[in-house]
């Protein structure tokens, strides 16, 4: 559970380093289970198993091999996955951040950098390209399987942005991966946009709300830098069809209910479980 200054942190700057979650033999675990489900090996597919940089994401044109993973609700292909993003320290404390008594799974994501050629992922924030889900107030779970640091990577954010709205589309990287706003009119008058780096040890935990600036910047280290992110759905989240998204085709209610179906699971309710401790 989260302190009540941890949750202010949060609030504040849209982004909280929480404990180590998973023992070494349940990240070997997670590796073990990735690597088979990268190579194609898993019986059941995830929705996306490909270079995020070989499309042109964000409007980036990219001309170097560059490469980082991206494997779109691995849960749906690993059990051990699925498990996971029931964690139940982590879904108490999303739920925390969230204020909310149910979560269920948006879409989780591998961003697999590898050594060297790892790519960056372009500073950005989650909900602008989520348009298919309201309200804004998702909560991410990001769970290092390597120790994330600057050489291999991290994520870095910026403090405070969430609360600034939507800039998405005025949002680019610089070459030294520094995030710039193309209309800084815009923004509240006397804000910061300087990034800090948000390291995260193997095995721990950090959240960031669903309208932070964020990015990681290329792996040009021997290390590998793997890691899950279970993008999780506050119960008010209802579907918004405005417009396209991956997951839309596995989305059966009607426009303006409660998300829920078998592609986005109740991992956490909090209710079910006071009852049964009684
Ligand atoms: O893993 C990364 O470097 C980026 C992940 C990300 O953008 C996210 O979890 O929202």
């Amino acid at each position: 559970m989260l302190t009540n200054e941890q949750i202010q942190e949060f609030d504040e700057k849209g982004y909280i380093k929480g404990g180590i979650v998973l023992s070494d033999a349940e990240v070997e675990k997670l590796r073990e289970e990735l690597e088979m489900v990268m190579e194609g090996k898993s019986v059941k597919k995830p929705v996306h198993n490909r270079n995020l940089l070989d499309n042109s994401h964000y409007g980036m044109k990219i001309t170097k091999k560059e490469t980082v993973i991206q494997i779109v609700n691995i849960w749906m292909a690993s059990e051990v996955y699925l498990e996971h993003a029931a964690n139940r320290t982590i879904c108490e404390e999303v739920a925390q951040l969230c204020r909310t008594d149910t979560l269920r799974i948006w879409h989780d994501q591998i961003q697999y950098k590898p050594p060297v050629t790892g790519g960056p992922t372009y500073w950005h924030q989650d909900h602008p390209l989520w348009p298919v889900i309201q309200p804004a107030d998702l909560v991410s779970a990001w769970v290092a399987l390597d120790d994330a640091v600057i050489e291999n990577g991290c994520m870095w954010m910026v403090p405070g942005s969430h609360k600034w709205g939507n800039h998405q589309k005025y949002l680019s990287s610089s070459e030294d991966f520094k995030p710039v706003h193309r209309s800084p009119e815009l923004l509240p008058a006397g804000v910061s946009t300087e990034a800090v780096p948000f390291e995260i040890k193997k095995g721990q935990v950090g959240y960031h709300h669903c309208l932070t600036w964020h990015g990681s910047p290329n792996n040009r280290s021997e290390r590998k830098r793997r890691a899950i992110a279970v993008h999780y759905m506050p119960g008010q989240t209802i579907y918004a069809p405005t417009g396209n998204h991956v997951m839309e085709a596995h989305i059966h209610v009607k426009a303006g209910e409660p998300m829920s179906g078998d592609s986005f699971p109740v991992v956490y309710r909090k209710q079910e479980e006071n009852r049964s401790a009684i």
